[in-house]
């Protein structure tokens, strides 16, 4: 389809495909049951008559009811669950069934799916009811433009202190609900100078537009608190949750807000962290801190999202007591069954901060009598940054996939944050957004399979990483099966191939302070951040067994104890958790030192190999893309070959080990 805007429309491009049977059905649209003036049910016909158009070339016309015949039926069936849909093919008409506008929304986007999928139709028997109740996407976007962790150009949200409404506006939120996302956050976690006026009459008409498109694709928009905004905003020079006059600043300023936007979901919060104020300043309890805004937000149907990545990031490297790790569940666990039912704790994936590998936050499933949300980052922060390709929904799956013993039967990650494991609504999945205002939204045209897949994943948490992939390719590019075999491998590789030649086992970190890309093995090992790899001429890794830190004690058995086992902790998380020699014998055969050499020569093989693949897919893949997606990669080997080097003779010169293989270290 002809796109004369100034990005692109990734997966919803449209363009034609080949006709499955499907045209067939969609002569006639037909509504029934639902307004067609509502705005979700507009869109959803605009989509529809968009892909229609691009795809295979029809037009169809919309009629309120009476479908008699073949055709296509869009039908009110109020027993379906709100966000539900379900598709279904009788006597040669195709019916869709939904209780509200985005059960209508969702099956849209599922039949366009499957038309660019060139999958027929008639065949398409599905009830598809989203898994997570929240699929959010965090905007980390300053209010100048930049985006802090951005790889993909500035903000098209913010500019100059203003907030942004135009087409690409829309645009972004037709990619959100085409992947099932139903909330955003405009705004970076760190909240300082203008954002913290966005609760102010200087940003409310802009903010309530931006509500309103979003509406219109059934994603509600949530905007990132200053704890300390009373202060800054002329309040009480406090910010203090117990203290009344803070709460009634508070009280006031929920008033004004939500009859301004009166749609807004509520407010994601960082407290007490990195710098940023909250309830600990005054000696109050995380819950003290959430709850206070929680019963204000309440009258108006509001949620509080309260993060849990509240940290000593002023440790001292002598100290092997204090472990970064433990801090999140220290500082939450006693609090678990303290918050109202409208606060929702979003806890990232690890409890250290998003690196190519680590293990999975024991506060998932360690509280059991809270409202959770999982955090993942689709930016590439610690993962290359849409320079270097890392497909992270296998990362992702894994963290779903993870069985927390938390009760018997459902106690999975993905239980948790679905509502099956402890039956409340309030939890699901937030990922950290990896768009920018480039002409390709994500920098590297492949690093779009993440926003994609998070979505994906959020919606149906039992989708395999390479079912996305392969969905994804297809949409993007073309349904040849031999080009979406090969992307597909691509992206399925990708993730182990960056972990081979960066930081190993599990240990994390390595990288260059500060802009976390490329590597500076000691660059964190003695600052005060809490990130050790605690190499020295012996041997290398965190111990956080009952000898170490006791980190591991956080996890419920049995996995408490198969971490603190060396014997029985998973290899690829060996240095998360113990100290071990240089000579340890891998279940391989070969000696950690060795395990790090070779996989470092593999990492960089990797890459070449990739680069070879890529370049077979020339012609076949649009020149443009082909050509940005080529130019990063050799950025990724450049890349690789500095890590392989930098990790290698750091430990040759630590460990005084030769590689077995007599390969060039320096
Ligand atoms: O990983 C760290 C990032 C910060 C980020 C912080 C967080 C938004 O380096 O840039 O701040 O995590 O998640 O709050």
């Amino acid at each position: 389809m002809k796109n004369d805007k100034k990005w692109t429309q990734l997966w919803l491009s449209y363009n034609t495909r080949r006709d499955a049977g499907n045209g067939r059905f969609f002569g006639e649209v037909f509504f029934d049951g639902f307004d067609t003036q509502d705005p979700i049910i507009q869109n959803a016909w605009a989509e529809l008559s968009r892909g229609l158009k691009g795809m295979l070339g029809v037009e169809p016309s919309l009629n309120k009811s009476g479908l008699s015949g073949s055709g296509f039926a869009v039908r009110r069936l109020t027993e379906c669950a709100a966000e539900e849909f379900r598709l279904s093919c009788k006597d040669g008409s195709l019916v869709l069934e939904a209780a509200d506008g985005k059960g209508v929304l969702y099956g849209v986007f599922h039949i366009l799916r499957q038309i660019a999928l060139e999958r027929p139709l008639d065949q398409a028997q599905a009830v598809c009811r989203p898994d997570d109740p929240l699929r959010m996407l965090n905007h980390w976007d300053n209010m100048d433009g930049s985006i802090e962790r951005g790889y993909s150009g500035r903000s098209f949200f913010f500019e100059d202190g203003e907030v942004l409404v135009d087409e690409r506006t829309v645009d972004y939120a037709r990619l959100a609900a085409s992947v099932g996302i139903n909330g955003v956050v405009l705004n970076n976690v760190n909240v300082k100078d203008q954002a913290t006026w966005l609760i102010t009459d200087r940003y409310f008409d802009k903010a309530a537009q931006i509500a309103k498109i979003f509406e219109g694709y059934g994603i509600r928009l949530f905007l990132s608190l200053n704890y300390a905004a009373p202060m800054e905003l002329g309040g009480p020079d406090s910010a203090d949750p117990l203290n009344g006059e803070v709460a009634a600043w508070w009280k006031e300023k929920f008033a004004e807000v939500f009859a301004r936007i009166p749609n807004l979901g509520g407010f994601l919060v960082k407290a007490d962290s990195e710098g940023r104020p909250g309830p600990f300043t005054y000696g109050r309890t995380q819950a003290d801190g959430a709850n206070m805004l929680a019963d204000l937000v309440k009258p108006y149907g509001g949620i509080i999202i309260w993060r849990c990545f509240v940290y000593n990031c002023t440790q001292d490297w002598r100290d092997r007591k204090t472990d970064r790790a433990r801090a999140g569940y220290d500082n939450f666990i006693q609090t678990d069954g303290d918050y109202r039912d409208n606060v929702i704790l979003q806890i990232k994936n690890g409890p250290m901060d998003f690196q190519i590998r680590e293990a999975v936050s024991p506060l998932l499933g360690g509280m059991t009598k809270t409202n959770q949300m999982l955090e993942v980052q689709a930016a590439q922060e610690y993962t290359g940054q849409q320079i270097d390709l890392c497909y992270l929904i296998p990362l992702f799956k894994e963290v779903l996939d993870f069985k927390t013993y938390c009760v018997p039967g459902r106690d999975t990650v993905a239980d948790v944050v679905s509502g099956r494991t402890f039956g409340n609504k309030l939890c699901g999945m937030a990922a950290v957004s990896n768009t920018g205002n480039d002409a390709n939204w994500t920098g590297n045209d492949l690093a779009a399979a993440n926003f994609y897949g998070f979505g994906r994943l959020a919606f149906t948490t039992s989708l395999s990483a390479e079912e996305i992939a392969a969905e994804w390719a297809g949409m993007t590019y073309s349904c040849d099966k031999e080009l979406t075999a090969a992307i597909v491998g691509l992206l399925m590789g990708s993730r182990e191939t960056y972990e081979k030649y960066t930081s190993p086992l599990g240990i994390g970190w390595m990288v260059t302070p500060n802009t976390h890309y490329g590597p500076s093995v000691d660059g964190y090992e003695y600052s005060r951040w809490g990130t050790y790899h605690r190499a020295d001429h012996l041997g290398l890794g965190v111990d956080r067994t009952d000898s170490g830190t006791g980190y591991v004690r956080q996890y419920h058995e049995p996995n408490a104890s198969r971490y603190n086992s060396v014997e029985e902790c998973p290899e690829e998380l060996l240095l998360f958790f113990h100290h071990l020699p240089y000579t340890y014998m891998l279940k391989s055969g070969k000696t950690l030192i060795q395990h790090i050499y070779d996989s470092h020569f593999e990492g960089v093989e990797e890459v070449e190999e990739m680069i070879r693949t890529w370049e077979s897919l020339k012609g076949r893949i649009p020149e443009g893309s082909y050509a940005l997606v080529r130019e990063r990669f050799e950025r990724q080997l450049h890349n690789a070959r500095e890590w392989r080097d930098q990790v290698n003779s750091y430990f040759y010169r630590k460990s005084g080990i030769n590689d077995q293989k007599g390969r060039e270290i320096f």
